[in-house]
């Protein structure tokens, strides 16, 4: 059986305006899908829009998105221009960490805006995409989950409970559709060098780099590049579950950090 060709395809991806979602953007123009491309940051999404239009000569729809917001994800599929209402590939990749204190220390903004983005975000985009998907009984869900998804951490209590939520919801869209050819697939990176530690920590850079001292991290092309390969797979293959570390991570708790 052959692979999927992605020239043919309509990707949407979420969180593109930084990170593992921009290599994605990247990756996938590379190989000659249609983008719809949604982040927060307007100014960001212009520029990558720009760049990736002259470099790849692919067609693309982007938009500012708040994935938060229900009505408002609802209103952004349902306003889609013609040529991209039929979504082939979703990937949910939206989504943050913030601080790492013990859950009675908690600041209960950061958890809200980790369950708001990484649970509720995940579940509008899919609910508002997988209608379409289901409607043309074709489609592909890859959601951005994470090692989180498979261990806690201590600090990480409500990032992990929201990536396991992300297991949870990928094994449950799978079950929900087995009777259609859609697939779902969750592809769960180790560390990975993007700006999510500086998100985490509100922004202390000094911080954030520690967290990848002595060790070769993943970085975004890296997850980007397996993201293609599960979307790829011939059609009757599911990846359902990817796990993808650094060679220097066996575990949340087990990392190879040189001193020299
Ligand atoms: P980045 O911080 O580099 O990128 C996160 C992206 O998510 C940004 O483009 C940001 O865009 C977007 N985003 C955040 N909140 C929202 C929102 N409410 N609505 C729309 N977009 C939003 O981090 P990563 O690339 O590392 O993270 C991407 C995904 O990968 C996340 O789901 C994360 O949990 C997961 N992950 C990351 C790992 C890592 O070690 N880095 C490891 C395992 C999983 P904007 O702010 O412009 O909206
Ligand atoms: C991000 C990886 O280990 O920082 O999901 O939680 S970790």
């Amino acid at each position: 059986m052959s692979s999927v060709n992605l020239r043919t395809k309509t990707v949407f991806i979420t969180g593109v305006s930084s990170g593992i979602g921009l290599a994605c953007a990247h990756t996938f123009a590379e190989q000659g899908a249609n983008l719809i491309l949604a982040a927060r940051r307007l100014d960001r999404l212009q520029a990558l829009t720009t760049d990736l239009i002259e470099k790849h000569g692919v067609a693309i729809h982007f938009g500012e998105l708040d994935v938060r917001n229900q009505p408002a994800v609802e209103r952004f599929v349902e306003n889609l221009p013609p040529f991209f209402k039929a979504i082939d590939i979703l990937i949910n990749n939206a989504g943050l960490s913030r601080g790492l204190e013990p859950v009675h220390n908690g600041k209960l903004d950061d958890w809200e805006e980790m369950i708001d983005t990484n649970i509720k975000g995940l579940l509008y985009v899919s609910r508002a995409v997988m209608r379409g998907m289901v409607e043309k009984n074709s489609g592909h869900v890859i959601n951005i989950g994470s090692i989180a998804g498979h261990q806690v951490y201590p600090g990480g209590s409500v990032y992990c409970a929201t990536k396991f939520a992300v297991r949870a919801l990928s094994e449950g869209f799978m079950m929900e559709t087995v009777n259609t050819p859609i697939r779902v697939s969750t592809v769960d990176p180790g560390m990975v060098e993007t700006e999510f530690s500086i998100v985490r920590y509100h922004g202390d850079e000094g911080r954030a780099s520690a967290t990848y001292k002595g060790l070769t991290p993943l970085s975004a092309v890296d997850v980007a590049e397996a993201v293609v390969f599960v979307a790829t797979r011939p059609a009757h293959v599911n990846v359902a579950e990817m796990v993808l570390l650094p060679t220097d991570q066996a575990s949340v708790y087990h990392a190879n950090r040189r001193t020299t």
